[in-house]
Parts: structure tokens; C-alpha cells; sequence
């Protein structure tokens, strides 16, 4: 079945809303308050927030499509938190490189506004630049910078991405580790890593991560009208920070090394919320 947000002519808002009505349906929760992308090394926190109440196969609902990376799973699942607030944790991410637009992209995002979150909480393994930072080690996204040349946006929707990831959640966070630090992620295309000059670049500008994903989802969101909270994994340092050159092994090891210790932490964070 072809993948309805791929003709032009189609609204991606009402495929959205489709498939928050179907979300609805299969998991009995008429509204959602939270939702979570959980990306390389999160995926163990949807455990730990509450009772799974329903778990649903992505590649049931409107719009969603099987991922590509491995480490990822096509899964969304509705968790009751212990607050009684309802959580939609959506464990499948759509990535640009994947060439199938932008819409695909930010759907999950959209299907989530659509749902009823109104705070959206977008993880990541990335790479990073600051150099007193190691693998391993999870931050706070507190800007970014988009080199993708792309934008969910379409037509003339001029939107401000002032504050786009929430002071006030980055503050929260650091209720629950004082420690966390924080940078501005960049996006890139990929699915390439960066080179070592393209990694100085990012760098120079002002760039503290580099990433794959993010930054347009966190668009999508302020589009929407939810806050958001950025947290990446540093699962690697980005090319040239460090002398040995990536492996898409290493990355996934480091994510599997940290993930119990950052999962709890944003389970934490989602019971403040
Ligand atoms: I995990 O070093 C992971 N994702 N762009 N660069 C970019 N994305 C990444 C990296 C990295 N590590």
C-alpha cells in the first residue's frame, strides 16, 4: 500500500488527525498528554515510566512505515504514568536520509500533536563535539542548528523558533541530574557521518552535537504548538574529536552500555512532568 503522506495532494494534517484517531481506537485512550520518540539507546525508558496499556505495530496506522535501522523498533505504545497522565511512546522514527520526504519524517510528531500531547520529548544518539564530553554520556539539546536544506513547513508558515526546546523542561531535567549538561545540535543530512572538517564547521558555527534527526521533528512540534524536550545520547565523538574513526557497531554498543542508566533518567524526568 502506498504511503498516503507521498502524494502531493494529500493534507499531511489529515492524515495526522487519521492516525491519532486510530491510536484512539486500538489503544482505548482517547487523548494523550506526553509524547516521546525514542531513539538509539532510549528505548528501555518506555519500561520504566508505567504500565504499557497497549501496544500497537506503527506499521498499522496511517502515515508510519517500517524503519530501516536496526536498534529501532516499529512500535507505539500508550503508557499509563503513574500520575495518571497518559504517555504515547512512538518507538519508530522516520529519518531524512531515508529520501522519502520530509512529511514521513515529522508524521509521528504530528500524530502525536494530533493525539492530544502537548509536550513532545525527542531523543537521539548522536555524535559529540564538546571535547570534555564521553561516550556514553546523555545531554540536553538546547538549540540547533538545521543543514538539512529542508523544513516540514510548507508554503508561508513563518514560524518562531525562539525557546523552540523549552527552558523550563531543560530546567526540570536538571532537577532530576544536576549534572546534564547541554548543546546545540546539528543536523545533517547523513546517512554518511560528517567528515572531520565538516565536523570543525558544525563547530565554528556553534555546534555541540551532530545528529541525523531532530531538529526538523522539533519544527514540526513548535508547529504544532507543543513544547519540547531534546535529549541526545552521546554515543560517539563526532569525526576528528577523537582519533579512531566511527563504526555504526560502536554506536549501537555505546547506546546498549548506557541505556539502563538513561532510560531511568528519562523515566524520572517524564514522572515531573
Ligand atoms: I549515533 O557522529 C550518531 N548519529 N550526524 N554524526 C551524525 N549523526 C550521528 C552520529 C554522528 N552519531
Amino acid at each position: 500500500m502506498p504511503n498516503p503522506l507521498e502524494d502531493n495532494e494529500v493534507n499531511p494534517m489529515e492524515i495526522a488527525r487519521l492516525a491519532a484517531d486510530q491510536i484512539a481506537d486500538l489503544t482505548g485512550v482517547a487523548s494523550h498528554d506526553i509524547a516521546l520518540t525514542l531513539g538509539s539507546g532510549w528505548a528501555k525508558a518506555a519500561d520504566l515510566m508505567g504500565e504499557t496499556v497497549a501496544s500497537i505495530d506503527a506499521t498499522q496506522i496511517a502515515g508510519f512505515s517500517a524503519p530501516v535501522v536496526a536498534g529501532h523498533v516499529a512500535t507505539i505504545r500508550s503508557i499509563l504514568l503513574p500520575s495518571g497522565k497518559h504517555a504515547l511512546v512512538l518507538g519508530a522514527r522516520t529519518h531524512f536520509y531515508e529520501g522519502h520526504g520530509v512529511r514521513r519524517v515529522v508524521h509521528g510528531v504530528r500524530t502525536a500533536a494530533a493525539a492530544g500531547a502537548k509536550t513532545m520529548i525527542l531523543t537521539n544518539g548522536a555524535g559529540g563535539i564538546k571535547p570534555t564530553w564521553t561516550a556514553g554520556q546523555p545531554v540536553l539539546i538546547s538549540d540547533h542548528i538545521n543543514l538539512t536544506a529542508s523544513s516540514p513547513l510548507e508554503g508561508a508558515t513563518f514560524i518562531d523558533l525562539t525557546d523552540l526546546y523549552s527552558r523550563d523542561l531543560r530546567d526540570l531535567a536538571r532537577t532530576v541530574d544536576s549534572t546534564l549538561d547541554e548543546g546545540v545540535y546539528v543536523q545533517f543530512r547523513g546517512p554518511h557521518y560528517e567528515t572531520p572538517a565538516e565536523v570543525q564547521m558544525a563547530k565554528i558555527m556553534g555546534g555541540h552535537i551532530v545528529g541525523m534527526s531532530t531538529a526538523l521533528e522539533a519544527i514540526a512540534a513548535r508547529q504544532a504548538g507543543m513544547k519540547v524536550l531534546g535529549l541526545s545520547l552521546i554515543t560517539n565523538l563526532a569525526a576528528g574529536i577523537s582519533p579512531n574513526p566511527l563504526s555504526h557497531a560502536e554506536v549501537i554498543e555505546s547506546g546498549q552500555l548506557a541505556e539502563a542508566r538513561i532510560s531511568a533518567l528519562l523515566a524520572q524526568i517524564v514522572a515531573k512532568l
